[in-house]
């Protein structure tokens, strides 16, 4: 397979305005007509061929102006069609067979289920119909929709219904028209037996727009979180950035079989269900939360993504950066502020750095990809997003939603680039961004250094800034940092810095000096994370210590504790590897005890402070990391810190609330609160803990105390832990959902044995190969969340991930090169390990594979 570059853009040489569709359900073949009025562009040569891209699917017939076209004209090969030199306007019509039920690939119109759906990002639609499958062809659409009746009894499209009735041999049709010009991966359809949640939302111009969810039956007592979200993410995009709803219908279908968590289609947003559905039996407070966003994130996209779209490929995170930058917002507006950032940060920290580290390191704006699919990366979304925030801390609240605002205005109905964006931010502020544009180009973690002095009142502070290597990218240019600082006097109060709370580091090395200062401050660097860069800077214990009790900042509050526990778990990976006796985290208790003294009033955010860093990012301290000395020190940390606090986690155990089940802030508070300490006491070994634990779990009378309970259980083998999770299991025979709860435990747990109980989990007629979410259950929580096990040493747990890559490579290779990534970090792994890591993916090179694998696979073995 060959690369696309971006320097390569060429508009279309065709327009294309309108599209008919024909959709025809038929037992397995559904036959799709498509007539589309095209026209050829004023700069194009008068014989420029006419390439339509098309995968999948039989040819069946094909006219222009209602003339059949003579072979001669056009040819046909495994990727499109070419018309040689079709006339300047006309209308092409063409029909063409697929088969949905043959689709495991879940990309055009597949099976989930009983229900029929589509999923057109990136380039879907090419698997429906001929058609350039590119997002700056932009065009209205008008589809029919025609199916048996008893089957498929809900038919919905883009836009709204404008003609429906029945037809003979008990079949039906639906229309739909949708007024507003989009390109074809916002095209989709939906055909199945459906239950429905309808709603109404006025807008603040006092329209009514209607709602309408759609679901299995069964679950539509599920919806209700989702439609609520629904409503306040449209209120919220009202009155933050003025931004109203535009067609009279919001549907909103969630299919059980998705490769992705939802699909922002105009007017007809398909959900994973696990991103739709949530109720207090069957989803925790987190997928909640998550199901809040994502709602509010497709929602948001209506305007960041649809009205205003992306030219190409390559600037996807044009559209998606600023959705997940105003899906942040919304959260941060309704919830912990500094808890939802806390969560960002730590994501980021965990995978993204990670990922800019490693092979796959790429420019939020990428130069070249073989298979789009592969470039829906934590670096666009989240990387992205960060750079966005980084414009709206630069330019301020006001400044920022003033230039969105004049974006949005001066590109609707267009397909535009990421410079049009910063351009129209620059035009809207009078601002010179011409630094910032870095962001965008250069791939890489940026590292600050920072130094600082003390001496006579003066305190000076010293950043400097390098960003490393990466494939392909070396020598690197200073980017514009927004670093946030505050100065924390050793009585606990802040130093007014006035404008120097946010110094502007744009050169490899800057100074600042803060004068009239009565004794050394303690710094509080990048404060709110205002920067997507990691601060090296020489801590001292007792400035961490400090700042864990008195940073009125939470994100470098929070982060002066992972820092003190990054430092212990740093000591024993040391003493690890001498082969001495691992050290007490004395430090890190001691500061722990004295935060539990004086905790933060929020509930979350004070769980959050007591949830240690992750293995994976203690692994990101280290060049090549030690398996075994990092597992064994993050555990040692863990049990000592937990040894130390027992009596004082059991304050925070708590039961079933005495209202049931309320997805609210503090609620939420209490229960993380709940999960921690049981979790603490669980490492502690308490006495009693199983007994408590199962307790827990039969008393419970929602999803996240379930959990909590069966987290604490996990590790511990016993008639406990098995009463729990068989009990769990049962629960699972009704919900896909649960189901896959259950089986992520088991991918997780540290018992020994770990590669023979999920090889054992694959042969369980639960599992489902074809099923994404069942997928990222079993292989995906095995991979990336149980560090042990993934790395068992005799390389069983690498050997496992590679057959189902392979497995996956025939069935889903979108989910089977999300896979390789795991395997791709082979040279962050110290040892014979990562040796057997680069085996394995050399043997998948060998081997015959889609482009998503094999660009994932060659990339990792460059
Ligand atoms: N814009 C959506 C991306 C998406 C997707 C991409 C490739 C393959 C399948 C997919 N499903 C959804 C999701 C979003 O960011 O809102
Ligand atoms: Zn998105």
């Amino acid at each position: 397979p060959q690369p696309k570059f971006r320097r390569d853009y060429q508009p279309p040489a065709y327009r294309i305005d309108h599209v008919d569709l024909h959709v025809d359900i038929g037992e397995g073949v559904t036959r799709i007509g498509s007539r589309l009025s095209i026209a050829r562009d004023r700069a194009a040569a008068a014989d420029a061929p006419l390439r339509l891209d098309g995968r999948a699917m039989q040819l069946q017939a094909i006219r222009i102006d209602g003339e059949p076209v003579p072979e001669s004209d056009y040819s046909v090969d495994a990727e499109g069609l070419t018309l040689s030199a079709p006339p300047a306007a006309f209308e092409l019509a063409i029909e063409v067979d697929v088969d949905p039920d043959a689709n495991t690939a879940l990309e055009g119109l597949y099976r989930s289920g009983r229900i029929l759906c589509t999923q057109c990002e990136a380039e879907g639609f090419s698997r429906i119909t001929y058609f350039p499958d590119r997002p700056d062809v932009m065009a209205t659409y008008r589809t029919r929709i025609e199916a048996d009746a008893g089957r498929y009894p809900v038919l919905l499209s883009n836009g709204d219904r404008v003609d429906h009735g029945t037809l003979p041999g008990g079949r039906h049709f639906a229309v739909y028209e949708d007024p507003f010009a989009k390109p074809c991966y916002l095209f989709a359809m939906v055909a199945g037996d459906l239950a429905e949640v309808a709603d109404t939302y006025r807008t603040g111009s006092g329209r009514d727009v209607a709602l309408r969810f759609y679901t299995d039956h069964g679950s539509e007592n599920e919806l209700g979180h989702a439609l609520h979200s629904l409503k306040q993410a449209m209120a919220w995009d009202e009155k933050t950035y003025g931004l109203e709803y535009d067609l009279d219908t919001y549907m909103v279908v969630a299919v059980g079989s998705f490769n992705m968590g939802a699909m922002e289609n105009k007017g007809l947003n398909i959900f994973n269900t696990s991103c739709v559905l949530a109720s207090p039996d069957t989803a925790t407070d987190g997928d909640y939360i998550r199901v809040r966003d994502v709602v509010a994130h497709e929602y948001f996209h209506n305007w960041t993504g649809n009205r205003v779209t992306c030219r190409d490929w390559f600037q996807l995170s044009l559209k998606e950066s600023l959705t997940v930058f105003r899906e942040q917002q919304f959260a941060a507006d309704h919830g912990s502020p500094g808890v939802t950032r806390i969560e960002q940060v730590r994501m980021l920290r965990d995978i993204q750095f990670p990922e800019d580290a490693g092979p796959n390191a790429h420019p939020v704006r990428p130069e070249s990809y073989i298979e789009m699919n592969n470039f829906y990366t934590i670096t666009i979304y989240e990387k992205g997003a960060e750079i966005i925030r980084m414009l709206h801390v630069i330019l301020g609240h006001e400044g920022f939603t003033r230039g969105v605002q004049h974006y949005l205005s001066e590109h609707d109905g267009g397909a535009v680039t990421i410079e049009d964006f910063v351009t129209a931010l620059e035009i809207a502020n009078g601002a010179d961004l011409a630094r910032f544009r870095l962001w965008y180009s250069q791939a890489g973690t940026p590292v600050v250094t920072v130094r600082d002095d003390y001496a006579g009142g003066r305190y000076r502070l010293t950043l400097s800034q390098h960003t490393p290597d990466t494939p392909g990218q070396t020598d690197k240019a200073p980017l514009h940092i927004p670093f946030g600082l505050g100065l924390i006097e050793s009585d606990g109060r802040a130093v007014d810095l006035g404008e120097r709370s946010l110094l502007t580091l744009e050169q490899p090395e800057q100074s600042w000096t803060f004068e009239g200062l009565s004794a050394r401050p303690v710094p509080s660097l990048l404060r709110g994370f205002s920067a997507p860069v990691r601060v090296e800077y020489d801590h001292r214990t007792e400035d961490l210590a400090h700042l864990l009790t008195h940073d009125s900042d939470p994100v470098a509050r929070w982060e002066a504790g992972q820092e003190l526990a990054l430092a212990a778990m740093r000591a024993a990976v040391s003493a690890y590897q001498a082969g001495e006796a691992l050290p007490d985290p004395t430090a890190l208790i001691e500061a722990v005890a004295r935060l539990l003294g004086d905790p933060p009033a929020d509930h979350e955010l004070l769980a959050e402070m007591l949830t240690l860093p992750t293995e994976r990012r203690l692994a990101d301290q280290y060049a090549q990391f030690d398996v075994d000395a990092v597992v064994a020190s993050h555990g040692h940390v863990k049990r000592q810190l937990a040894a130390a606090l027992q009596t004082r986690v059991e304050d925070f155990l708590t039961g079933p609330s005495a209202g049931g089940y309320r997805f609210e802030p503090a609620e939420v508070g209490r229960r993380r609160l709940n999960a921690v300490a049981l979790d603490y006491l669980a490492a502690g070994d308490a006495s009693g803990i199983d007994a408590l634990c199962l307790a827990l779990y039969h008393d419970a009378d929602n999803m996240t105390d379930r959990m909590a309970a069966l987290q604490a259980l996990r590790d511990r083998p016993g008639p406990a832990r098995d009463e729990a999770m068989a009990a769990f299991a049962e629960r699972g025979r009704g919900h896909a959902l649960v189901l896959d709860k259950w089986f992520s435990l088991q991918a997780t747990s540290r018992l020994p044995g770990a590669v023979a109980r999920v090889a054992e989990l694959d042969a369980d007629p639960r599992f489902d190969a074809t099923n994404p979410n069942r997928v990222r259950a079993l292989v995906g929580s095995f991979a990336r969340g149980n560090l042990p096990g993934f790395h068992q040493e005799d390389g069983a747990g690498y050997a496992w991930l590679a057959g189902h890559i392979r497995q996956l490579n025939e069935l889903n290779p979108q989910i089977a090169a999300r896979l390789v990534t795991p395997l791709a970090e082979w040279a962050q792994v110290a040892g014979p390990r990562g040796t057997a890591m680069r085996e394995q993916l050399a043997g998948l090179a060998g081997a015959s594979l889609s482009p998503d694998v094999y660009e994932m696979v060659t990339r990792a073995l460059d």
